[in-house]
């Protein structure tokens, strides 16, 4: 209802209570309830008796009448769960896949303004202050649980796509799962997936994006490695167009690794790769490996060319300082 509320208000033209009444199929009363519920979100909307409503402004929040205006993905968002603040967007989308049955979709998207305790891999925390985009997507695909990896690189493939869209700023994937700008992190992905031996439940990939965060914000021992759009740009980024695109490319790509093409995804992310070619250290939770990194295969694993020219392929790790 509200969603539908802000489609039929206009910016800078009144549209009068009747209008509304009919358009929505409920009394004047209920039309003026809506609108305050809109002044409480944040939307500036001015009334005047012989008029009607006039939508002044939007609230810079990641609302789902927002996100939806305008997207184009088939199922990627069609369902968004929207909080001011949460603990963690992934824990949230967990709880939701158990109500798969009760109509939890694939694509259904997890939102908050804010976390308390986001994760990254590893039991790490995540920074998430108000200003960045802290978002989960669940998927239930139809694909081996070796394909997890793949799905982490195509998210950064779509998130890399996006940045550049919305901002021109070129970025970079480091390994599997941080985007960098200048070296430095702006985005880091979190999959998580429940599996048996052959097949997939659901996966959940977490998205972390420092948007509209200054740099002071950062927490000062990880003040040195983080950037966000705003620092690298210069300005505000408007992050429902991030959003928007992010989905766009991300439902684009996974449709792609779908139909089993990762490879063409791989030649992509390789144009993108801030890891290929250079000589990095690795730990694989095991042990720590060194060498160059060569290449990544078609299953997504790091390949490193160790000092004794042997290959070591890595499925999942991170890459040291
Ligand atoms: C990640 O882990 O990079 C995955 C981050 C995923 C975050 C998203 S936000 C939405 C969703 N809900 C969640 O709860 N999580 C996901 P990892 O590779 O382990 O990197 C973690 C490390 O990055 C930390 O130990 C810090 O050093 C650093 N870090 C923490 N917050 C950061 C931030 N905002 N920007 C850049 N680096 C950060």
């Amino acid at each position: 209802m509200i969603g539908d509320t802000i489609k039929y208000l206009r910016e800078k033209e009144y549209v009068s209570g009747e209008v509304l009444a009919q358009k929505l199929g409920i009394s004047r009363v209920a039309v003026w309830k809506q609108i305050q519920k809109l002044k409480d979100m944040g939307y500036k909307i001015t009334s005047e008796q012989n008029l009607g409503y006039c939508l002044v402004s939007r609230p810079d929040l990641l609302l789902p009448q927002e996100i939806q205006r305008g997207l184009s993905t088939n199922y990627v968002g069609k369902e968004i769960y929207y909080f001011p603040e949460l603990k963690s967007t992934n824990i949230m989308a967990k709880e939701k896949t158990l109500h798969r049955a009760e109509g939890i979709d694939q694509g259904t998207l997890i939102i908050a303004e804010r976390q308390s305790a986001g994760k990254g891999r590893l039991g790490r925390e995540w920074f998430s202050p108000a200003g960045g985009i802290w978002l989960s997507i669940i998927l239930y695909p139809q694909l081996s649980p070796s394909y997890i990896s793949r799905i982490t690189l195509m998210t950064a493939v779509a998130v890399v796509k996006a940045i550049k869209v919305c901002t021109q700023i070129e970025s970079q994937i480091k390994w599997p799962n941080d985007i960098l700008i200048n070296e430095k992190k702006v985005c880091g992905i979190l999959t998580e997936m429940s599996a048996e031996l052959d097949i997939i439940n659901w996966v959940v990939v977490g998205i972390g994006i420092n948007v509209n965060i200054g740099h002071r914000e950062f927490p000062e021992n990880i003040q040195e490695n983080t950037i966000s759009l705003k620092e690298a740009s210069g300005k505000e980024v408007l992050r429902v167009k991030l959003v928007q695109t992010f989905l766009q490319e991300f439902e684009k790509y996974y449709e792609i690794l779908k139909r089993r093409e990762f490879p063409s995804i791989l030649k992509e992310w390789k144009l993108y790769s801030h890891t290929l070619g250079r000589k990095i250290r690795v730990d694989t939770g095991e042990k720590i490996i060194t060498g160059e990194a060569v290449d990544i295969n078609e299953e997504g694993a790091l390949i490193l060319k160790k000092e004794d020219s042997e290959l070591a392929e890595i499925i999942s790790g991170t890459i040291l300082k």
